[in-house]
């Protein structure tokens, strides 16, 4: 979708910070990190939000997981724990609708989320 940022990004056509690609993901530093790793994580396919991801059945989800945590092996923070968010929908905060995974690391993360 050419109206879409994320698309955009995956199509190198906007900058951005990419940390890790795949043949179906892409990675890259959020511009308004909440903790020292901030990550958000993108099939290059486009789909408006995990509930689409899911319903389109084709493996991309897994791919998109397999991604999440090769980042945060490649982020150091695999160990210590880290967290996968995918806000699903305006009341969860999703302002961008390209599905992400926000990859959250090196902190002490707090439970329940805000
Ligand atoms: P959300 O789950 O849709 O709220 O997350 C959107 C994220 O995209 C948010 O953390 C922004 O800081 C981030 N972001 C970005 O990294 N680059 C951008 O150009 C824009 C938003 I706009």
């Amino acid at each position: 979708m050419t109206d879409c940022l994320f698309c955009n990004i995956a199509a190198k056509e906007i900058p951005a910070e990419i940390v890790l690609e795949t043949d179906r993901a892409l990675a890259f530093r959020d511009i308004n990190p909440q903790a020292p790793t901030h990550v958000l994580v993108i099939p290059r396919a486009h789909h408006e939000n995990a509930a689409a991801l899911a319903e389109a059945d084709d493996g991309l989800a897994d791919d998109l997981l397999k991604a999440c945590h090769a980042v945060a092996v490649q982020e150091g923070v695999a160990e210590s724990g880290y967290r996968v968010v995918l806000n699903t929908g305006p009341g969860a905060g999703q302002t961008v609708f390209h599905v992400h995974a926000h990859v959250l690391g090196g902190r002490s993360l707090l439970w329940p989320p805000g």
